[in-house]
């Protein structure tokens, strides 16, 4: 009876500590939508050429290979709008499955050979090549930087260390009084203390006692 009502208490304590590490859960949830910038469309102008010099450029004058580095931020909304600096038909593929070739897990838009706009949608935070999908790779690339939102990162870690150790405290402390439970005099069986007195309150006793409080 007394021994199920201790337990009982520890599977409350539990549950208390699962109590604890769900609010700080809810206060993370709470800052990433508050602190995270909020998502913003982006335009990016890129002109292609294959030759003379190939390469991309943010201007028909100043084509380079590779490319200039582009960083952008989850979350947002970038549109490009692309221009055929040579009247040949170019595409541009981000290359977000990293393959080297145009494939289904990339980003890719439209054929262009006079220019067009394509909608992208950075979700993974890395780095990326993007390169042409109608002329060869080494001809046409340059790097696409995606950043992730800061401030979310920076916070998380130290918040779940600390729900961490608090959570493994109050844990610890249910077992310990789980496991060191003392049991009444009465609880204790009457024929051990009553066939040998001495015993009743030394180290046997006591081990039985701790025993019992299983
Ligand atoms: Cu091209």
């Amino acid at each position: 009876m007394l021994q199920s009502r201790e337990k009982a208490t520890a599977a409350v304590v539990v549950a208390i500590a699962f109590a604890a590490l769900a609010a700080p859960a809810t206060q993370v949830a709470t800052a990433s939508t508050t602190t995270a910038p909020s998502a913003q469309t982006i335009m990016i102008t890129l002109y292609a050429s294959m030759g003379n010099p190939s390469g991309w450029g943010q201007g028909p004058l100043n084509i380079t290979n590779p490319g200039p580095t582009l960083t952008v931020n989850q979350g947002d909304t970038i549109m490009f709008h692309l221009f055929s600096a040579d009247g040949a038909t170019h595409m541009l593929v981000i290359d977000l499955d990293g393959s080297g070739t145009r494939s289904s897990g990339d980003a890719v838009s439209e054929p262009f050979n006079a220019s067009g706009t394509s909608l992208y949608y950075p979700n993974t935070p890395g780095q990326f090549t993007y390169f042409c999908g109608t002329h060869e790779l080494s001809m046409q690339w340059g790097t696409i930087v995606v950043r992730g939102t800061a401030p979310v990162n920076d916070n998380a870690p130290w918040l779940a260390a600390g729900v961490l150790v608090l959570f493994v405290a109050v844990v610890g402390f249910a077992v310990y009084r789980w496991r060191h439970v003392p049991v009444p005099r009465k609880a204790l069986p009457k024929r051990r203390g009553a066939r040998n007195g001495r015993n009743a309150k030394g180290k046997g006793a006591a081990r039985s006692r701790q025993r019992s409080g299983h």
